[in-house]
Order: structure tokens, then C-alpha cells, then sequence
């Protein structure tokens, strides 16, 4: 395969109702898109982060710097470009996954085209169709909240993951179980909202019976996670800790966690994302897809690596309605609480030429043969 384009488009979506966490408030989802043309097919891959560095170190502008100066020279350069020889390459460029995945992923996308393969095909999907559960952010009041999840629960999702804060943790928590009962499959994710101090408050939501709290603690605190796993039931799930397969390694022996938000955008791109998959399902440690808001380009890639064996949680990819009025691609709608998995080439869907003119800012090559 030769490379003979790679564009960087920049999109701007409305978000269809505001989303706030502890990381706090979005109204649109502003990232961009890489866009890699070859001689045999071409490929898309979707920004993982944020414009600013608030879930991630990683942003948007940072993102955009490293790929013209550092990644997309090394990739060109080349000799047979695939996707499996990109985290190679890049290598010798510390951190910078988001960035990097990219380049892999839309390298992946456009491989898996020239072969006429489904990207689960690929990453060994086993179903599908995979649950879609849903992210429900952070609220001005708990009539607010259950009118929210209500809504949610009618559409058919699976699974509902509350966002908490310190101020926003036991009461919202207590009200949706409350009013929607045992059977409800409830988490709650705190965007490292808190500290090892807060261990007594934290425990105090043992009670809900949630399937898991993920990332109470910064993301380098793996020691505190572990001394916090020691006083909690709830399960600890890792989300922004784990950005490697070393890292999930690293974590299940310490004890630091019990379930793994797999991310691929956060850890690389795909075939890290399958790596931690792979650690994990040796360990018995159960693991699911997260999200980042993707439009159906990244949304597509997400289905495709939680229909592998081992992602038996509910994931948070849910229906394009969730957070978009128009997607860019056909949007992805809920059927019985599950979403199917593509079986197109490569991630299986299109982008729409007139919602990409609709929602693009700006465009600029970032390299061109
Ligand atoms: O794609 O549905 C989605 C978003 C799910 O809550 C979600 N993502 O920490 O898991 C997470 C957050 C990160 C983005 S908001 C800070
Ligand atoms: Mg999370």
C-alpha cells in the first residue's frame, strides 16, 4: 500500500443536550478527523480527545502538532506502510496515544477496505451485536436525572452508568435505584473526582449495588486504587489509569481494579486495544468498550472491537441519537437494547458527504505524495 494522502478534517457536532461530568461541560463535540488515502483504499479515523486537556494530557491542537511534525513524517517514510508496523514506527515518540492511533487506525480502516474485510472480522469478532449501554452525565437536579435515565430506559439501553462528582455521588445514585430498582444494571464513573481520603464516603455507595466504580482516583494513582479496592465491594474499574497492555497487566497484579474500560483511542488504537483484551481475558478480567462522544466513524471502530469474546460488560456505545441530530455516517439506531456490528469493509460504514460539508471546520493536508 502507498500512501498518497493524509488529511486532517476538523468537524464541530452540536451535542443533542449538554454533557457535563467532573471533567465539565460540553455542548458540541469539536475534534477531528484523519482521512488517509492509498493507492489501494482509503481510510478514516476519528480524535479521541477533547480541544482543551481535561479527560486526557492529550487536545486537539496538541494532537494536530505532533502528527504534522513527529508521527505522519515516520509513517510516510515507510517502506510498505500497515497498520501493524505503525506503533513500531512511532515508537521512538513518547506518549501521544490518542495521536497515534489515528494514524493506525485510519491505516487499519483503509487495509481492511483494500481486503474487502469487515474490521471485527479482523479483530476476531464472536457476535453481531453487542448491549449498548448509556452515559448519563451529571444533571441540575435529580427530577432532572430520572426524567433522563427514564427516557434512556424506554429507548431499551441496557445499562445505565451515572457520571459523580464529590457533591454529586450518593444522592443521585440512591434516587435512580430507588426509582428504577434492583434489577437495573447501574455504574457510576468519576472521571478521578476523588482522593484515598474520600474511602469512607466512596464506601458508602456499596449499598446500590453498582456493577462497578470506575475511576474514582488520578490516573496515576494505581496504590491508591489498590488500598481503595480494599475497603470498597463495588468493583473498581480502571478507565483513564490503563493505557497500555502493560498497564492493564501492571493493575490487575497490584489489585488496583477488577474490570477494564478498554478505550482504544486512549491506548493507541486498535491492536493495543485487542492486547488488553487479550491480558485481561487471561486474567478473568471481564472488560468493555468506553466511549469518547464518536461520531459513527469511531462509533463503527468501537462496535467492531466489543464484539470480540471477552467484552461481556454492556459498553458505552450507544445509538447515534444519543448525542448527535445528524450523524456523519448512516446513524447507528438501538434494536432491543443492542447495536449491530458492521460487516462492511473495514469499519463498515460511509461518511455522508453533505453532514461532513455540514459539520467541517476546516481542512488541511498533512501530507500529500
Ligand atoms: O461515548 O458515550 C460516550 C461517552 C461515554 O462517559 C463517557 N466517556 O470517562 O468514560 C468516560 C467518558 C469520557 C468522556 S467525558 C469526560
Ligand atoms: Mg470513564
Amino acid at each position: 500500500m502507498k500512501i498518497e494522502l493524509i488529511e486532517l478534517v476538523e468537524v464541530r457536532l452540536p451535542l443533542v443536550r449538554p454533557f457535563r461530568t467532573s471533567c465539565g461541560t460540553d455542548t458540541a463535540r469539536h475534534t477531528f478527523l484523519l482521512r488517509v488515502v492509498t493507492d489501494a483504499a482509503e481510510g478514516w479515523a476519528e480524535f479521541g480527545g477533547d480541544p482543551g486537556p481535561v479527560y486526557s494530557p492529550e487536545f486537539a491542537a496538541g494532537a494536530e502538532r505532533v502528527l504534522l511534525d513527529h508521527l505522519v513524517p515516520r509513517v510516510v517514510a515507510l517502506h510498505r506502510p500497515s497498520a501493524a508496523r505503525i506503533a513500531e514506527a512511532l515508537s521512538p515518540i513518547k506518549g501521544h496515544h490518542m495521536a497515534k492511533a489515528l494514524l493506525e487506525t485510519a491505516i487499519l480502516d483503509a487495509e481492511c477496505r483494500a481486503h474487502a474485510m469487515p474490521l471485527a472480522t479482523y479483530l476476531g469478532a464472536v457476535r453481531d451485536r453487542v448491549p449498548a449501554g448509556v452515559s448519563v452525565g451529571i444533571t441540575d437536579t435529580i427530577a432532572d436525572l430520572l426524567k433522563t435515565v427514564s427516557g434512556y430506559l424506554e429507548e431499551g439501553y441496557v445499562r445505565i452508568k451515572l457520571k459523580i462528582e464529590p457533591g454529586w455521588d450518593l444522592e443521585p445514585v440512591r434516587a435512580v435505584r430507588h426509582e428504577f430498582g434492583d434489577e437495573l444494571v447501574l455504574q457510576a464513573d468519576a472521571n478521578t473526582a476523588y482522593s484515598l481520603a474520600d474511602a469512607g464516603h466512596l464506601r458508602r455507595l456499596d449499598e446500590f449495588g453498582l456493577v462497578q466504580i470506575e475511576q474514582p482516583l488520578d490516573a496515576d494513582d494505581l496504590r491508591g486504587h489498590v488500598e481503595l479496592a480494599k475497603v470498597l465491594r463495588t468493583p473498581i474499574c480502571l478507565d483513564e489509569s490503563i493505557r497500555s497492555a502493560r498497564d492493564a497487566a501492571t493493575a490487575i497484579a497490584l489489585g488496583a481494579c477488577r474490570i477494564v474500560n478498554v478505550k482504544p483511542s486512549r491506548v493507541g488504537g486498535y491492536l493495543e486495544a485487542r492486547r488488553i483484551h487479550d491480558v485481561c481475558a487471561a486474567h478473568g478480567i471481564p472488560v468493555w468498550c468506553g466511549g469518547m462522544l464518536e461520531t459513527g466513524i469511531g462509533r463503527a471502530q468501537n462496535l467492531a472491537l466489543a464484539a470480540l469474546p471477552g467484552f461481556v460488560l454492556p459498553n458505552d456505545i450507544s445509538a447515534s441519537s444519543r448525542y448527535y441530530a445528524e450523524d456523519l455516517t448512516e446513524p447507528f439506531e438501538l434494536d432491543n437494547g443492542s447495536l449491530p456490528v458492521p460487516d462492511g469493509p473495514g469499519s463498515g460504514v460511509t461518511v455522508l458527504p453533505a453532514a461532513l460539508r455540514r459539520y467541517s471546520v476546516s481542512t488541511r493536508a498533512l501530507y500529500a505524495r
